[in-house]
């Protein structure tokens, strides 16, 4: 691995793990930024050169471009002490990256991109009429990690691992999309364990990108 660059949208929780993961790893990457409201993950160029599937994180390393938030994090951590030991804790932090790309980040990331960068006035009807579920299940996923904490210090391994930091991204910003974190203590006492760690970088620890919602 070598000249590591990293197309990101600085806002984004998905990217905001990749940086954490190389931050412990004491990785260098170089950034280039895109501005997914003005559809700039989704030109012909884009589409062509760095993901036909239009969106960010990307990792591009040399001639290749790795896609997939979680995929990236494997990838950067292979071999680093942020992948625990043993074939069994392995699949158990992968468990957790698998299950907060399907119970966690549909919930809780899309209804913060909806609040915070689409505006809740300018959803369609179609999206309106998702938020009670997706309010749901957030909660549901919240409630799981929070009873899950509620006898470990870590998610996978006993030791902090990617779970830990892919969890992270989407769960300490959850306040931006209206869930309220006072109701889970053992998930606030984990988050303090994190960004208590050396190496640890906040999501906006860079200049982030002026947002201008889609329509108001
Ligand atoms: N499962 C993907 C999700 C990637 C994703 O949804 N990226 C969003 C930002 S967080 C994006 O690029 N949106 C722009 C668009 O869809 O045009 C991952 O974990 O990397």
């Amino acid at each position: 691995m070598s000249g590591l660059v990293l197309h990101e949208y600085p806002a984004s929780g998905n990217c905001y793990k990749i940086r954490l993961v190389a931050a412990h790893l004491g990785l260098p990457l170089e950034l280039r930024r895109y501005d997914i409201m003005k559809g700039e993950t989704r030109t012909p160029e884009f589409l062509r050169d760095v993901n036909a599937n239009g969106r960010i994180p990307v990792l591009q390393d040399g001639d290749r471009f790795l896609t997939e938030s979680n995929a990236i994090c494997y990838y950067l951590a292979n071999g680093s002490n942020l992948i625990p030991d043993g074939h069994y804790n392995q699949a158990d932090m992968l468990r957790w990256m698998f299950w907060e790309q399907y119970n966690h980040e549909p919930n809780i990331a899309t209804m913060r991109f909806w609040i915070r960068n689409v505006g809740l006035d300018a959803l369609s009807d179609a999206q309106r009429m998702q938020i009670a579920g997706k309010r749901e299940a957030g909660l549901a996923a919240l409630k799981l990690m929070d009873d899950h904490l509620d006898s470990r210090r870590w998610f996978a391994g006993d030791q902090f691992s990617l779970a830990d930091i892919c969890l992270f991204a989407y769960t300490h910003v959850a306040d931006e999309a209206n869930f309220d974190l006072e109701a889970f203590p053992d998930i606030i006492r984990w988050m303090e364990r994190i960004m208590t760690m050396p190496g640890h970088v906040d999501l906006d620890e860079q200049v982030p990108l002026a947002l201008e919602p889609a329509r108001q």
